[in-house]
């Protein structure tokens, strides 16, 4: 009699998790096979060379290249890039990420950007953009942050519901809230006024099913299911 109340409690839970729990994914592309299946480039000239993704076309434009396959939703997600600045290019620009992307369309599409600012004022930015279109800025965060051109930087980006925290090489540099977040879009990188260099990209969070595994068995990306969340 108790084992049968056993299994219709395990049963129950079984139940219960199916129903409620969300399963947490994590998604990673360390570019090492030197291809870009799965990215969506909405501003700019991206190449992979060398296990490393390179914005390499300078200029002003805001450039974005986002994974095209994965939507985040701000209930959680936690996203992490390794980049920085080319050494010896323009060291005026901007390197960091992106998240909440709207759209891919070219050119088009609001986004939140994090961001190490290389152009003197020492600051790491965060700031919204609602077409993605500058400077239509709906507001932006600044927190003190010297970065040097040619150096990896590990950014962080971590959203719960409204509330948006920014890290750079574990230091928590921004924490505030958006009480107008968008509910979801994608992630990718970002870089301006730089020829920038991305050598990782993990991307954590229920809202990335696990069905989009190798899909197609064409993305050359690396899956794992994170046990016990974020
Ligand atoms: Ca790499």
């Amino acid at each position: 009699m108790r084992k049968i109340s056993s299994i219709s409690a395990l049963l129950m839970l079984w139940w219960l998790c199916s129903v409620f729990c969300t399963q947490t994914n994590a998604f990673t592309d360390d570019f090492e096979d030197n291809k870009d299946d799965g990215w969506a480039r909405v501003v700019g000239e991206w190449v992979v060379k060398d296990g490393r993704y390179l914005q390499v076309q300078g200029g002003d434009l805001w450039q974005r290249a986002v994974l095209d396959e994965i939507n985040v939703r701000n209930e959680k997600f936690h996203l992490v890039a390794k980049g920085g600045l080319v050494k010896g290019t323009q060291n005026n620009g901007w390197v960091g990420v992106v998240f909440l992307h709207q759209g891919v369309e070219e050119g088009k599409g609001g986004f939140y950007s994090f961001a190490a600012v290389y152009d003197g004022r020492n600051i790491a930015r965060l700031f919204k953009s609602p077409s993605g279109k500058y400077p239509d800025v709906a507001w932006k965060k600044d927190a003190p942050f010297t970065p040097k051109p040619g150096e990896v930087y590990e950014f962080v980006v971590i959203v719960e519901g409204n509330v948006i925290k920014c890290l750079i090489n574990g230091k928590e540099l921004i924490e505030t809230e958006d009480p107008e977040i968008w509910k979801e879009g994608k992630v990718g990188l970002f870089s301006t006024n730089a020829e920038s260099f991305f050598e990782e990209i993990t991307v954590t969070g229920p809202g990335i099913p696990e069905a989009q595994v190798n899909p197609g068995g064409k993305m050359p990306l690396t899956w794992a299911r994170i046990k016990g969340g974020i």
